[in-house]
Parts: structure tokens; sequence; C-alpha cells
């Protein structure tokens, strides 16, 4: 849709060269969502700090991946297995969505974003595909992705919503939810365990988890417990880098590390979709901060 349509509370404006975003500043939220990667970069409910972390140091140029905010990693999550070469998390992450629908009520804005197959991402993976993101920015965050086969031939797919949550320190932030669930650590080498109580940060945590439950980050920091719950999820992914891979990113200060922890509502590892021509799929997120 032309930017010049939008609803009174949501602006268009560039933060770099060619690289539109969209900023909502309604009564009831704060927010901006990048149209590379359809990527929410913030979403601020009146009365509370800024709920997602966005790295100072992000990049914002096409191909490159935003540090922070809510990345969408599609159609593959991390490394692709059979061809390592290929971008991390996928393409979705990071190319040029389309706005489709921008609309306001009371509570807040909604919009909606796609992505489909062009020969560029064909020459990454050969398979038709339509995406749509529909984001409801509100006193709660709602995300929904809807994948569709749009080809004759079926394609599996791993995907995740990668949250970048801020909190006010990990040293001092537990996520519950997932006592009892397996996970597979993929901090090093592969390594399958079992979530015994509450998870707690005192190194790097890098962990697929099989359960599609619903996650509290409590975070003593800021005084407050962020609410993820999933729906088309079997899947949980929990990253903090913790110092030494914070040190790598080159996109991320060396101390931020303990200013945010992803919980990421997923289809990973043995959660994995496989869509017949014409199927769909939809994966999706619900936010919320007390
Ligand atoms: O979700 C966790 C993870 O897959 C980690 O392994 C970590 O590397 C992170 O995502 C960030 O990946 P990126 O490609 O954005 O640097």
């Amino acid at each position: 849709m032309a930017f010049d349509t939008l609803p009174p509370s949501v602006h268009a404006t560039h933060i770099a060269d060619s690289y539109p975003i969209l900023e909502v500043n309604h009564p009831a939220v704060r927010a901006r969502v990048a149209l590379h990667g359809a990527h929410l970069m913030e979403w601020t409910p009146t009365g509370q700090q800024p709920v997602i972390y966005l790295s100072p140091q992000a990049e914002y140029r096409e191909g490159k991946a935003i540090r922070g905010g809510i990345p969408i990693c599609w159609p593959w999550f991390g490394p692709n297995e059979s061809t390592p070469d290929l971008p991390s998390h996928g393409f979705a992450r990071n190319r040029m969505w389309e706005l489709e629908a921008a609309s306001e009520s009371e509570k807040g804005v909604a919009l909606t974003f796609a992505l489909q197959d062009t020969p560029a991402t064909h020459a990454l993976w050969p398979h038709p595909f339509r995406l749509e993101l529909h984001m409801k920015l509100e006193a709660e965050l709602h995300l929904a992705l809807h994948m569709q086969n749009t080809g004759s031939s079926p394609f599996t797919i791993t995907a995740a919503l990668h949250s970048y949550l801020a909190v006010g320190d990990i040293r001092r932030t537990v996520v519950h939810g997932l006592d009892g669930a397996e996970y597979m650590d993929t901090s090093g080498p592969r390594k399958p365990g079992l979530q015994q109580g509450d998870l707690h940060f005192t190194g790097e945590v890098d962990r697929d988890y099989m359960s599609g439950s619903t996650v509290r980050v409590s975070d003593a920091g800021l005084g407050r417990v962020i609410t993820v719950q999933g729906s088309g999820s079997g899947s949980t992914v929990v990253w903090n880098p913790w110092i030494e891979k914070a040190k790598a990113l080159k996109d991320l200060p060396d101390k931020d590390y303990l200013r945010f922890v992803c919980v990421e509502t997923a289809n990973v590892w043995r959660d994995f979709v496989t869509l017949t021509p014409g199927g769909t799929h939809e994966l999706s997120a619900t936010l919320r901060v007390e």
C-alpha cells in the first residue's frame, strides 16, 4: 500500500538510504518496524520501558539482519543444514517486504507485510512461497507468520520469531515454563539435555527446547515479567551469547549481553513443518508485560 494512505498514528520515514521504516505513535503504544525483514525494532506499550532490545550498533542496509528486535527466521533456522554457506536463519529477515495493510483502533495499530519468492530467493532456495506477517501493536504484541506453499512440490521449513527481550540484567533474569523439556544445546557441538527447574543465566545459553508452552521471563533488574505465548509452535529457542560470543558480534556492544535474552517461538529441530502444494501453516506469538 502507498505510504500516503497510512492511518494517522503511523508515519513512514527512512533510517538509512533506501531503508524505510514505519513509526507508530499511538496513545496505547510506540513502535518501529523496518520494511527490511518486516522487522519489529521497537514495541513500547504506554507506561513501560521498551520491551524489545535493539542494539545501538545495529546496521541498517539491505542483506544484513538488524541485531535485536524480532527477526523472522525462515525458511530455515540457524545454519542451513545441507549448504552451510547459505545465510544463517534463512533469507526472510534480509529482504524488503511489502506493506499490504495498515489500520488503527483505540487499542493500537495493525500492520500486514508480505514476502513472495523471486528469482533471487530461488537462487538460495528453489521453492515458490508466500509469507504474510500480521502484527498487532497494542498493550499486547501479537505477531502471526502465515506461510503458504504456492508451488507444486512439498517443502520443509524450520522457523522462529527471534524475539530479543530487553532485560535489566541477564544475571538476575529467570525463564520459567521449560521445566522438564528436552533440549538440544547448540552453543558448541550439539548436546542433548533435559531442563530441570527454571532457567538461570551464568554463562552462554543457546538451546532448542522441544516445548511450545508459554514462557515467563522474570527480570529482577527492571522489576517486570514478560510472557511469551506461542501458537503453531512446538519448540522454543533460548539464547544469550554471554561475554565471549558478544565480543565477537560487531553489531552488539560488548556489555549488552547483559541487556537481553532471546526467547523465540519456533518450529525447530524435530518440530519442523512440511507444507504440501497449497498447504499453509501459521506460527504466532503474543507478548505481554506486567
Ligand atoms: O537463536 C539463537 C541463535 O541461533 C544463536 O545460535 C546465535 O548465533 C543467534 O541465533 C544469532 O544469530 P545471528 O545469525 O543473528 O547472528
